[in-house]
């Protein structure tokens, strides 16, 4: 077997929809044989950038790229300090660029080196966000018409801001600015939507809500028995990561199905959800936990104890690192749904050989490696921006800053 060393470790960061993807590149010394990850974590990308650039790509190059499991585990402890969005964001888009050379120059997609398919096609949920009923209404019938089944409904975003309502929260005097939400007026509006769609759509549609980590605790389970009746897939986010140990009390309490995790960065953040039962799909961000290679362990993990995986799959993720978690999908005996939040045409130019969806299923173009390219020129049509973080600065009606 010939020795095929790291000769190069190259970052990218593009923008086609107005949200920085990052993208790494791994070169060799085989003509022609390059890898690429995605690192993306959009709010904080020159950081993962300098990252890679500074201190893995000097650690990396003149490596063989054949010992993946042995560069993630280095990569993780070369910092002393671990467990970081930024730090894990890097990792990722080495450990998924490796991957990528894995399966090249196996001539094998990823989900082979995992052992094959389970499924042939990842079966996908969609977004229908919109400022009144009637806008949500419409998506859903559109994602209906396209084939899509499953579709997460929001009235307002996270949080709940729908029709102006956050200018007509009665703030103290000398309140900051802000991107103001009421929990009280979001859990009614919600139960609400959910009301007005089942009575529209009945109960063939599969529906699903991200809470986003928007309630106290007990609001949480409040509004989670309140949408029993309306029997949702499953019930996102609806805890903060530093709060899991409340899903006991959800689960005790209630039967909608939870979903977990996109905000993840530690193992031990999941890993008595898990043992315990607790939550019903894990949904971490992969680029989030460091790349392929830990989330093919927490994959199993789950298996273990009958938790499914739906991976986070927002806009905010490369199609690089949304094909990566469809090589999951079809090989995992325990996937259980994708969130997938659509390429533009854009992307389709930048990363040649996006995943195609149909009916309500993903399917990969069954190339080699990771099978989505990285075209330079193309990406380059569309640098870096300056990001709209405007939701990010979430705050409570009495003025007290909250988590977005
Ligand atoms: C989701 C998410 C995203 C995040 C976004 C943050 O469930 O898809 O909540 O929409 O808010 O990825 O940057
Ligand atoms: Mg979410």
């Amino acid at each position: 077997m010939n020795t095929t060393i790291i000769t190069d470790i190259k970052t990218f960061v593009t923008a086609p929809r107005n949200l920085n993807l990052v993208v790494v590149r791994i070169e060799t010394n085989q003509p022609g044989l390059v890898g690429h990850g995605c690192a993306t974590f959009t709010w904080r990308h020159e950081a993962v950038v300098t990252a890679i650039d500074k201190y893995l790509r000097p650690m990396m190059v003149g490596r063989q790229v054949n010992a993946v499991e042995d560069a993630w585990q280095t990569m993780m402890g070369s910092s002393y300090w671990r467990n970081s969005a930024v730090l894990n964001n890097a990792i990722s888009g080495v450990d998924e660029a490796l991957w990528d050379i894995k399966g090249k120059a196996a001539g094998m997609p990823l989900y082979e080196l995992f052992g094959g398919k389970s499924r042939e096609g990842a079966l996908v949920y969609q977004h229908a966000d919109g400022r009144t009923y009637e806008e949500v209404a419409a998506m859903v019938q559109g994602y209906l018409d396209s084939g899509t089944r499953h579709i997460r409904c929001q009235m307002g975003t996270y949080g709940g801001n729908a029709n102006g309502k956050m200018q007509s929260i009665a703030k103290p005097e000398g309140a900051p600015h802000g991107a103001y939400f009421s929990p009280r007026d979001y859990m009614r509006s919600t139960v609400e939507l959910f009301s007005r769609l089942r009575a529209d759509f009945g109960y063939e549609v599969e529906f699903m809500h991200d809470i986003h980590e928007r309630l106290p605790l007990v609001q949480a389970l409040e509004l989670a028995k309140d949408l029993e009746p309306y029997k949702l897939f499953f019930l996102e986010d609806a805890l903060p990561p530093d709060q899991v140990q409340y899903f006991k009390n959800l689960r005790e309490q209630t039967s909608v199905p939870f979903a977990m995790g996109e905000l993840f960065t530690h193992p031990l953040e999941w890993r008595s959800i898990i043992q315990n039962q607790w939550i019903d799909f894990i949904r971490v961000h992969i680029s989030d936990i460091g790349g392929v290679t830990p989330a093919r362990k927490l994959a199993a993990l789950c298996e273990a104890y009958g938790v499914r995986t739906a991976w986070h799959g927002p806009n905010d993720l490369s199609p690089i690192g949304a094909a990566a978690q469809i090589h999951l999908d079809l090989n995992s005996p325990n996937f259980g749904i994708q969130e997938f939040a659509g390429f533009t045409e854009e992307e389709r130019a930048i990363f040649p050989g996006c995943p195609e969806l149909r009916n309500g299923y993903l399917y990969l173009n069954e190339q080699p490696g990771i099978g989505v390219g990285f075209d330079e020129t193309e990406a380059a049509k569309f640098p870096a921006v300056e990001l709209d973080t405007s939701w990010l600065f979430a705050r409570l009606p009495d003025g007290t800053a909250a988590r977005p």
